[in-house]
């Protein structure tokens, strides 16, 4: 089993070879087909949800079973302000069409569509609503699917400082020698804004380790050989504690699916493939 895993480990150099032989593989007409689709993060109703890609995506990948990992729709924001163009229209006729035409669709959904968790246990137009799934794979292993927000930290709300660059390190100096002038003036001790900052920063990458630690030890907990998640919009295929933890990441920023093929192996794809950008460009060669 453990090697199994282990030949699972993700590369990007593996997934554009993978990418490369299926597109030799199958002819133009006939996409690879696969067993199962993980998908989550759509965040349908806003304007971050990249639609059209989607879309494309679920064209060029049909497969057996198709797992939405939750915050599909986005209630939150749908509450605050009205927004639901064509596309997103587009993307539910797919997954329903999907679901006619004998995929099963398993939906799970996230903090941002929680409002559909008081439907877990009934199906709507094929779709199947669940608080959390068991899937098999073809080689047998059980993976715990769950959107994963049960396991959100406190601290999630300095996330962003993670993004933060050095330029604003050079203005927090700034910052903190205008502050410690104005607290020497009160009479107040020195205190570091930097390193306040700082601190915050390895605390928000320093949450998603935990995350990540916290949903695989509950998959080992509950009996399984590994967990599909979303929710932190960081896809991620890696062994913790010898539990398989998968991370099917977003269609928001990083387009990202988890694929199971036909004979069990799983793979982490970004969208669009890379191959497609190379061939194209090979093609622009050859005509020049
Ligand atoms: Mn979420």
């Amino acid at each position: 089993m453990r090697a199994a895993f282990d030949a699972l480990g993700w590369s990007a150099g593996s997934m554009v070879d993978e990418m490369a032989s299926h597109a030799e593989d199958a002819p133009d007409s006939q996409p690879h087909r696969f067993r199962a689709v993980f998908i989550s993060d759509l965040h349908l109703g806003t304007p971050g949800c990249q639609a059209v890609a989607l879309l494309d995506f679920l064209k060029q990948h049909p497969s057996e079973m198709l797992y939405l990992v939750g915050d599909i729709v986005d209630g939150w924001q749908l509450r605050r302000r009205w927004f639901w163009p064509q596309a997103h229209n587009d993307v539910v006729q797919k997954l329903l069409r999907r679901a006619r035409k004998g995929c099963r669709v398993v939906f799970v959904p996230g903090n941002h569509d929680e409002f559909a968790r008081a439907f877990a246990g009934h199906s709507f137009g094929g779709i199947e609503v669940v608080n959390d799934a068991v899937h098999l794979t073809a080689d047998g292993r059980r993976l715990w699917v769950t959107h994963g927000d049960y396991f959100d930290g406190v601290i999630q709300c300095a996330k962003w400082l993670a993004y933060v660059g050095d330029n604003l390190y050079e203005f927090t100096l700034k910052l903190n020698r205008y502050l410690n002038t104005l607290r020497a003036r009160m009479g107040l001790p020195y205190w570091s804004l930097s390193a306040y900052l700082k601190g915050k920063v390895k605390k928000a990458l320093n949450y998603v380790m935990d995350f990540e630690v916290a949903v695989a030890a509950e998959a080992r907990r509950r009996g399984h050989q590994g967990v599909v998640c979303g929710h932190i919009h960081r896809a991620e295929m890696r062994e913790i504690d010898g539990i398989l933890y998968c991370n099917d990441g977003d269609w928001v920023e990083s387009l990202t699916a988890l694929v199971e093929h036909t004979d069990g192996r799983l793979e982490l794809l970004q969208w669009p493939a890379r191959h497609e950008t190379t061939s194209r460009s090979r093609t622009t060669e050859m005509a020049a």
